[in-house]
């Protein structure tokens, strides 16, 4: 089934130069960039985006460090593309990442691990909600889709 993801570039990755490369993959893999936006998050959307972990031991450095610069977020399409996307980033610690993932290749700490990507179908549709507007959501034809998918 052709899905929707959201994905962020977080501070790090930004600073360290990595977005290119992160973006790279994704394309390499054909999954299709629909929408992509550089932003400085504010505290208020980094607090409802990270409600979940409100109240645990380190909420607060994950907000300083979400809001600490800009991130690039993204939202990417193309088949059971949340799993895939999740696959493609590794296990939420950089030292349980496999290598050949985004965080197992550039991180080596859970608190600085590069990118973020939605959890579950659920996640994906609150998360590029609270990030972009409909209007930002683009509906376009990438040169190779009829060779990435069966009719
Ligand atoms: P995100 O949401 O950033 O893609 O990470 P995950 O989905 O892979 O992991 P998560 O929701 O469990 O954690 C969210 C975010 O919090 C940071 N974190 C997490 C942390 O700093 N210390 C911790 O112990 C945990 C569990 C890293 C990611």
């Amino acid at each position: 089934m052709i899905e929707k993801t959201f994905a962020m570039v977080k501070p790090d990755g930004v600073s360290r130069g990595l977005v290119g490369r992160v973006v790279q993959r994704f394309e390499d893999r054909g999954i299709k960039i629909v929408a992509m936006k550089m932003m400085r998050i504010p505290r208020e959307l980094a607090e409802r985006h990270y409600e979940e972990h409100k109240g645990k031991a380190f909420f607060d450095d994950l907000l300083s460090y979400i809001t600490s610069g800009p991130a690039v977020c993204m939202v990417l399409e193309g088949e059971n593309c949340v799993a895939t996307a999740r696959a493609m980033m590794g296990k939420t610690n950089p030292q349980d990442a496999a290598s050949g993932t985004i965080r197992g290749d550039f991180g080596q700490v859970t608190g600085r691990n590069i990118i973020h990507g939605s959890d579950s179908s659920e996640s994906a549709k609150r998360e590029i909600k609270l990030f972009f507007n409909d209007y930002e959501l683009q509906k376009h034809e990438v040169a190779d889709e009829a060779w990435l998918f069966e009719k």
